[in-house]
């Protein structure tokens, strides 16, 4: 069932997916929660989407981090179920195109939760993050928080780029017909990666248009979710006839939920999302490299800076 706390309330509204409970899904959320109470002293609102099955173990799991780290924490529990309703339409337009296995309604609906999350959310909450369970902490959330002040007007979303050539893969057919395109490009154009003397320069002048679009990855998904509620522009994208019109442009066929129908926003509406650096989403999965791209991984891969969150996608290990 859906339990609503509305008595007491904090800034930093949390939302985490655990459903299918097992023994490594555990693993991530116990290292996820561990990390984040490491680095906050902040009062949370954590929203957990789960199911029956996986309930009692999440809810364990968070409150012996709530007593070893002795914070104070409000948290939610949602129903998946009851979510999937909520979001049946948005689901039934988008799986056709963006899942591996369309009709596999229920486990598809989890992937797309992000894209109706505005309507699952009490009214009472215009800022939240969603984090995939694999999500790792190096720094206190309330620095990401403060990143929706640097929101412009029009931005509903907040997302990091991809950091795999999984959208240079699935362009493979509109990039034969568009080969200028740098829709599938890494965001550091390739010849600056191997030529390191002039790559500091040239990528120092931020000139956009230089820049791959290499998609985006929804890890990490932050929502200013009144915004999104108010858009008239959302509203119009997750039509049926916008939804069509944007995979036929782009031949596409995914298989990341949400994360395919960021990418194409990001490209075709980049006015309505903000631009995470990759240091808060570092994405760890190397399996395209592995996988017919090993001469070109690199420069999608590659992430400078001080990283504040580690992504260990595909179940990959966190660094030490
Ligand atoms: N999840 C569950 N139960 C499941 C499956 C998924 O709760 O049975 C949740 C959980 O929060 C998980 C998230 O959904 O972290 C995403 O699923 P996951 O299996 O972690 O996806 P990955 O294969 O690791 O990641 C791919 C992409 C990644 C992207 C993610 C979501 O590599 O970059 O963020 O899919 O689209």
């Amino acid at each position: 069932s859906m339990h609503l706390n509305k008595t007491s309330s904090s800034d930093y509204n949390i939302f985490v997916i655990y459903t299918r409970e097992n023994y490594r899904l555990q693993m991530k959320f116990d290292l996820f929660a561990h990390s984040l109470f490491k680095h906050t002293n902040a009062q949370l609102h954590l929203h957990i989407i789960t199911d029956k099955e996986s309930e009692m173990s999440v809810l364990d799991i968070l409150q012996r981090k709530i007593r070893k780290f002795r914070r104070i924490v409000i948290y939610t529990m949602y129903d998946v179920q009851i979510c999937s309703n909520i979001i049946q339409d948005i689901t039934a337009k988008l799986s056709p195109y963006f899942s591996s296995m369309p009709n596999s309604y229920y486990s598809d609906s989890l992937f797309f939760l992000s894209l109706g999350l505005h309507r699952i959310a009490d009214k009472s909450i215009s800022r939240a993050i969603l984090f995939d369970c694999d999500i790792v902490f190096r720094s206190d959330v309330r620095l990401l928080f403060a990143e929706f002040d640097r929101f412009l007007p029009h931005q509903l979303f907040g997302l990091a780029p991809e950091l795999t050539p999984v959208y240079r893969h699935i362009l493979y057919r509109y990039r034969v017909r568009f080969p200028k395109s740098n829709f599938g490009n890494p965001y550091h154009p390739m010849q600056l990666v191997k030529n390191n003397k002039n790559s500091k320069l040239i990528t120092n002048h931020n000139n956009h248009e230089r820049h791959g679009y290499p998609g985006l990855n929804s890890g990490v998904v932050l929502m200013l979710l009144n915004r999104i509620r108010d858009s008239k522009t959302y509203l119009e994208v997750l039509t049926q006839y916008e939804v069509h019109r944007l995979v036929s442009k782009y031949s596409f066929k995914g298989h990341l939920g949400d994360q395919d129908f960021f990418t194409l926003l990001g490209y075709e509406y980049p006015n309505l999302i903000y631009r995470l650096d990759c240091i808060w989403n570092r994405q760890l999965c190397t399996w395209w490299k592995d996988h017919g791209y090993s001469n070109i991984f690199d420069a999608y891969f590659r992430c400078e800076g001080v990283i504040k969150m580690y992504h260990g996608n595909c179940n990959t290990r966190i660094p030490e």
